[in-house]
């Protein structure tokens, strides 16, 4: 079976990445960085998500010997010039969390009407081979930010971001239906359209 290790300390990742694969028949152990014996901080200083994504998987890639795979990944909103972006993980400071992230992101867009609080977010998996290959796949997803938490399931800024066509926030979505449209979804299709590179 195919091995992959999944440079990554987000669990929502994991499993999204998880059932994406199921979803799709893909037969492959994703191996966390927990398992690996890996115990370094890994810095996330670029400032692009393709960046950010290869500093990622090159580390776990370089530590294993084996392929790695990551997703550097965030919320780009227009009213704030696509911030959080890139430090979504963090937008709140030290020690954010998800509830921290969400109401600084509500403080800031308190005064922005709903018809200009459009939104995108981004995923980039970067893949890096033993051989020094990489390759990168990019998915986006478009909505809206609504000033007040709707649903409880996913993670991150998902009870926020509202997908008109569903009529629902990512939260309130199950995971299938997420998986269908998100942008780590996307990715993971153009990911899976690009196995061949994993598997040679
Ligand atoms: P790793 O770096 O270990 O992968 P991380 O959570 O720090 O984990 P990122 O640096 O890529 O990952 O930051 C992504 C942040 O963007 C994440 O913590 C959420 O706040 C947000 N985000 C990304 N994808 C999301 C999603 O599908 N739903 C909600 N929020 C998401």
């Amino acid at each position: 079976m195919l091995k992959i290790v999944i440079a990554t300390n987000n669990n929502h990742k994991i499993s999204e990445f998880r059932s994406c694969f199921e979803q799709k028949g893909i037969e492959a152990e994703l191996i966390p960085i927990k398992d690996t014996g890996f115990t370094d901080e890994i810095i996330e200083n670029a400032d692009s998500f393709e960046g950010n994504a290869y500093i990622k998987a090159k580390a776990l890639c370089e530590f294993t010997g084996n392929i790695a795979i990551s997703d550097d990944s965030g919320l780009c909103v227009d009213a704030l010039g696509g911030a959080p972006g890139v430090y979504s993980a963090r937008y709140s400071g030290e020690g954010a969390t998800d509830d921290s992230n969400i109401d600084k992101l509500l403080c800031e867009l308190s005064s922005v009407p709903p018809s200009e609080r459009s939104a995108r977010f981004v995923c980039v998996i970067c893949v890096c081979r033993p051989d020094g290959e990489a390759i990168y796949l990019r998915g986006e997803s478009e909505g809206i930010i609504i000033d007040e938490r709707r649903g409880d399931g996913r993670f991150g800024y998902d009870p926020v971001f509202y997908c008109p066509d569903m009529n629902k926030t990512f939260a309130e979505m199950t995971s299938e239906e997420k998986n269908s449209l998100s942008h780590r979804g996307r990715a993971i299709e153009k990911l899976i359209s690009n196995i061949d590179f994993l598997t040679e």
